[in-house]
């Protein structure tokens, strides 16, 4: 089939159900579907209104099948960012989105779209995995802050970037517009909100320095609309405790600190029976949930979230739409069974509009 038939098929029930759930006439549909026709036809892709791009993205993360925070879709504040031309101007949307995305603690969802690629044009593109991470060093001692950024730090330090050599040094951004040269933007600090980890009782927690930052902001998907990609469209929510003290500061291949945490809990570390891991991973992630809600950071532990997906789901069946999941990802890494999603089964269908990984296509 050719590519813009390929592009109408996908743009014709993307307006159909875009238009319908806005409450619009069939007439409306069709009249939008005419000059739809008509744009492919004559310059091979269509534009999105603003309406059709808000909601298609509401519907993109409704549609996240590994997403347990979907209860929120409509929530979602949209920044149109398709009119950018230069990577001054992508950091400038950038920084703006982390600003308003952070909203000093009270996080809100936001999503900012860039240009979309069509015919040749390639669109705009951000290197990072998150605007915000903490980088990550090879050195003759082993491991410098977080493992996950390896890849990216070597990038940043190949384009002229130099870490202050911390384990909590934030990347810059690494932007890009078409086939250019992409360009690094250091992030000020101020817009950086980062939470110091304590632990309620455990006072010696402090000695382990640990720092986490307010709001992860996926940079790393693209988004199709109506057969329409945006390859760069960064978006976030806030955190689930677990994906920071289950994964993050808890994982071999992440800051690995379990060790470390037995050592300040006392435990004894030399068998397995004793458990250690799982006490020291339960303390772990009530020290994240006690430090983000005492500094006044919007987070979620997993049984609340896990609830509100359950809200989701009976919301989602009274408007009859089935709701697609992929079980592996929206069971919690800390006692999953102890969730109703453990004991359900979800269908992976992969309903459109939705995100994608970069790398698959
Ligand atoms: C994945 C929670 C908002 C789209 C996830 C995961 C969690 C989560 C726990 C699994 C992450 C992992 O295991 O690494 C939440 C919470 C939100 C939220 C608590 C609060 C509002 C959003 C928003 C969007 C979104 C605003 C998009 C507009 C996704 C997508 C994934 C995901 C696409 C899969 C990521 C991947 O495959 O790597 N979410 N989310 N989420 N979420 Fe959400
Ligand atoms: N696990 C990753 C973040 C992935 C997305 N999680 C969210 N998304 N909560 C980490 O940095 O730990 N969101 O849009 O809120």
């Amino acid at each position: 089939m050719k590519v813009q038939d390929q592009l109408l098929e996908k743009a014709i029930p993307f307006i159909q159900e875009c238009y319908t759930e806005l409450g619009q006439s069939s007439g409306k549909i069709e009249a939008r579907l005419a000059e739809i026709t008509e744009a492919i036809r004559y310059k091979g892709y269509y534009e999105h209104t603003l309406q059709e791009l808000e909601h298609g993205a509401k519907m993109a993360w409704r549609n996240s099948n590994r997403c347990i925070g979907r209860l929120f879709w409509e929530t979602l504040t949209v920044h149109d960012a398709r009119y950018i031309e230069t990577e001054e101007q992508m950091a400038e949307a950038l920084l703006r989105h982390i600003e308003t995305a952070t909203n000093g603690g009270k996080i809100r969802p936001v999503i900012t779209i860039f240009p979309p690629t069509h015919n040749s044009a390639q669109g705009a593109f951000i290197h990072n995995d998150q605007l915000i991470r903490y980088a990550g060093y090879e050195t003759d001692s082993g491991i410098l802050g977080d493992p996950a950024s390896i890849q990216i730090t070597a990038f940043c330090q190949s384009l002229g970037w130099q870490g202050a050599g911390t384990p909590y040094d934030v990347l810059p951004l690494v932007v890009q517009m078409g086939d250019r040269k992409p360009k690094l933007f250091e992030i000020p600090t101020e817009l950086v909100l980062e939470v110091d980890i304590t632990h309620p009782d455990i006072v010696a927690f402090d000695d382990l320095h640990l720092k986490w930052y307010a709001v992860p902001i996926v940079s790393n998907m693209y988004l199709e609309i109506g057969g329409i990609h945006y390859p760069a469209a960064p978006f976030n929510g806030w955190y689930m405790g677990t994906e920071i003290g289950a994964r993050n500061f808890a994982d071999q291949a992440r800051y690995d600190m379990l060790p470390r945490v037995a050592s300040v809990m006392g435990l004894d570390t030399r068998r397995d029976a004793s458990l250690w891991k799982d006490r020291a991973l339960v303390e772990l992630n009530v020290a994240v949930l006690h430090s983000y809600q005492q500094q006044g950071v919007a987070i979620v532990d997993h049984h609340t979230a896990a609830k509100q997906f359950k809200s989701f789901e009976e919301k989602e069946q009274k408007v009859s739409r089935d709701v697609t999941g992929d079980w592996s990802w929206l069971i919690p890494p800390l006692s999953p069974a102890t969730t109703h999603v453990f004991h359900q089964h979800y269908s992976n269908e992969v309903k459109l509009p939705n995100f994608f990984y970069r790398h698959e296509g």
